[in-house]
């Protein structure tokens, strides 16, 4: 219905009111709006955004007011319209809702994560209480801080989320929140040692070597050059024109002490990074037995680190193994240290992230903030999209998971909303047949042939666990899946050039994946020389990061549950979570692949308005009743377009709304609910919004001569 409240020339504002349901209407309505600059557009309740790369004019408080506490049909559409909702409906019907935010890596998710965060922030704590602003300030500013350690410069996005994002927003009665807490999920740490060209590694590096002061940088034996340092210059020109590293290192700054960092985590977090930039550079000699050719290196490096130099090189040349009831050493060769360098690398970072997940989850624990009573939650999902790049690796394959998940958690709920409210209703229902891609799902997640378990049991083969045993393994075991295809299973493919790429025919698009680096990537071994040694750290920041490296040599310690099997756990979770609760939906969709604002690609856009099942989605919409509505809206509405019940209906409120539609002549148009109309098809509704638009002008000249007391 808001299209009603925009001019014909903007499209049409809820893809439910198209005349005719085809692609190309849709398309030449999405184009329409995009160029416009309308941005936003409803299928009923989900929101289509689509990314305008460029600062809109559109969130300013007088945006906020507009939207505030108005109902999504009144007000044209927009994103503060869901998070109205969202927040109204747990607010009035004291029920947890959440927000699911889905599309393609550089679709906008992130952002509108921030712009739904900032308008609840903005709606909320009338009262002014300090307590709540804190909370408020610190949710918005954490921000700053994940994204410098969880974001990077990819070739899809230039602030790329790298990691999962789920974050609850606890709400005290009066609707005001009180506290929060955040679920990161696998960062892909993968990045801190390696990047594509043309990527970058986490902004953080590069935002500690802008923006730190120059003494603070001469104290860590850092050069202002990424250039100069293997673990960040491997993906070419580290200068980014829409970020600016410098001022980005004091926005992270402030965030930090505004959460409640002291200065002693603060500067530890920045010296564990740079332990990490001066771990790259360093090298290794020897024939058999490695050892760190430039001790200075090690020397600065122990020093960030807050450990002996002969420790940290200990931990680097060697690995301490339980032999037989004895404890030995056993030295590593070059390409070993190299190795442990660089997983030690990788779980120094990502081990830096979670404590700070956790610092930001402490200071926003709705206990710590001395709230204990009964509170609803309002959770927001932004994760990273679907992606696919020219090399696809395991980090890929999970993400590209998690997406999977995430649509068939869309596709369940909105046939299911659907559904219940029709019986809810008492209102007969019409099944509409989707793309189900739980096939996928089950593909990659079925215990025993699923692609994880598959991958976990060639983890635990005995003498020869390569990446080409696991990928014989799935050619087995997968041969007969129409999703899957290697070159085992089908030599003539020329499409897979290696011998060691597999395809997935995911939802969004078929997926070229390269099986080098699974096996080691799920089971994400590092030596307890390392654990041991952090644990060991003068600094007591840094051994609150590495608790487990308590443990003695010969402890025998359960197989840890592998990267993979840990992902897909956290993602049946997640989606359990997000099932339990009230969702709305924001489908992002990203209008072109140059960050341009005018440019509209018609086939990047078709592709994902078709994966994303948005035309299944309107038809459902459609196919049921493209409208419901209060009777008391209803009739409030519309009153004026029949005498009888203008300026008021005095029977009870249903029968007025009996009386609007029979003198329309709509009665086999619509069915009465127990709370509400539904009505079937569009016209219907244009009939009356129309009638009603006819009727404004004399009423208007009624309520002025009213007002004048001429009547
Ligand atoms: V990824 O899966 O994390 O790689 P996202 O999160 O979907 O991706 P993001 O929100 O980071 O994409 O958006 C990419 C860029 O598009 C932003 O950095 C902005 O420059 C731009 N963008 C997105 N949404 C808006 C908006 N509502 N207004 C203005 C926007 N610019
Ligand atoms: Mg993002």
């Amino acid at each position: 219905m808001a299209a009603i409240h925009e001019r014909a020339e903007y499209g049409i504002g809820d893809f439910v009111l198209l005349q005719e349901l085809s692609l190309s209407a849709f398309m030449d309505n999405l184009k329409l709006r995009f160029e416009k600059g309308r941005i936003y557009t409803y299928i009923g309740e989900v929101v289509v955004s689509v990314n305008p790369y460029r600062p809109m004019d559109i969130y300013s408080p007088s945006y906020v007011q507009d939207y505030k506490d108005r109902e999504i049909f009144e007000r044209p559409p927009h994103i503060f319209a869901l998070a109205d909702n969202a927040h109204k409906t747990m607010k009035r019907q004291a029920r947890d809702t959440c927000i699911v935010i889905s599309g393609e890596s550089g679709s906008g998710k992130t952002e509108a994560s921030k712009i739904i965060m900032r308008y609840i922030a903005a709606v909320t704590n009338v009262g002014g209480q300090r307590e709540v602003e804190r909370v408020k300030d610190v949710l918005i500013k954490s921000n700053n801080i994940l994204e410098a350690f969880g974001n990077a410069k990819t070739n899809r996005n230039d602030n790329s989320s790298r990691f999962g994002k789920y974050m609850d927003i606890n709400f005290d009665f009066k609707g005001d929140p009180v506290g929060g807490h955040i679920n990161n999920y696998l960062l892909e740490k993968s990045r801190v040692v390696h990047q594509q060209e043309g990527e970058r590694n986490f902004h953080s590096f590069y935002q500690l070597l802008s923006g730190a002061p120059e003494n603070m940088l001469n104290d860590m034996n850092l050069s202002r050059d990424p250039k100069l340092y293997k673990f960040i210059n491997q993906g070419g020109d580290h200068k980014v024109a829409s970020l600016n590293d410098k001022q980005d290192f004091r926005g992270v700054m402030d965030a930090m002490k505004a959460t409640g960092f002291s200065l002693d985590e603060i500067s530890t977090a920045w010296q564990v990074v740079a332990a990490v930039i001066h771990l790259g550079n360093i090298e290794f000699v020897g024939e058999d037995q490695a050892a760190v050719s430039d001790q200075g290196l090690s020397a600065v490096i122990g020093k960030m680190l807050q450990v002996s130099r002969e420790d940290l090189e200990k931990s680097l040349c060697s690995r301490v193994i339980a032999a037989g009831g004895n404890v030995v050493d056993k030295h590593l060769n070059v390409p070993e240290s190299i190795y442990a360098a660089q997983a030690f690398a990788k779980a120094m970072y990502e081990r830096l992230f979670s404590w700070v997940v956790g610092k930001i989850n402490d200071a926003i624990d709705p206990k710590h903030a001395g709230y204990v009573g009964k509170n609803t939650v309002i959770g927001v999902l932004d994760i990273y999209g679907f992606e696919i790049f020219d090399n696809n690796s395991f980090e890929q394959f999970c993400i590209n998971y998690c997406n999977e998940k995430l649509q068939q958690l869309f596709i369940e709920l909105v046939l299911k909303q659907e559904q219940e409210e029709y019986m809810k209703e008492g209102i007969e229902w019409q099944h509409i047949d989707y793309f189900n891609n739980k096939i996928i799902c089950d593909l990659v997640e079925l215990p025993h042939k699923g692609v994880f378990a598959i991958l976990d049991e060639a983890c635990l083969n005995v003498g020869k666990v390569t990446d080409e045993v696991f990928l014989d393994a799935m050619s087995q075991k997968l041969n007969k899946h129409d999703r899957f295809t290697s070159r085992t299973n089908n030599p003539a493919d020329k499409t897979l050039e290696h011998h060691r790429d597999f395809r997935i025919k995911h939802y969004a698009g078929d997926v070229t994946y390269s099986a080098i680096g699974f096996i080691d990537k799920n089971k994400d071994t590092l030596f307890m020389d390392f654990k041991r040694l952090l644990f060991n750290s003068a600094n007591p920041v840094i051994r609150s990061m590495w608790p487990d490296g308590a443990k003695s040599v010969t402890e025998t310690t359960k197989r840890p549950v592998t990267a993979g099997t840990a992902f897909k756990i956290s993602m049946i979770a997640l989606v359990e979570n997000l099932a339990s609760k009230t969702p709305f939906y924001v489908r992002c969709i990203k209008p072109n692949e140059v960050k341009s604002p005018v440019l509209f690609d018609d086939t990047r856009v078709q592709h994902q308005v078709m994966y994303l099942g948005l035309l299944e989605n309107v038809r459902v919409r459609r196919a049921g009743f493209a409208f419901r509505m209060p009777y008391d809206r209803f009739l409030k509405r519309y009153k004026l377009i029949c005498n009888e019940t203008w300026p008021n209906y005095r029977g009870q409120v249903i029968d007025g709304v009996k009386v609007i539609i029979n003198k329309q002549g709509f009665s086999s148009d619509v069915k009465y609910g127990k709370s509400k109309i539904f009505i079937r098809s569009p016209q219907t509704l244009f009939s009356l919004e129309q009638a009603r638009e006819e009727k404004m002008p004399s009423i208007v000249l009624f309520l002025q001569r009213l007002s004048r007391g001429a009547l």
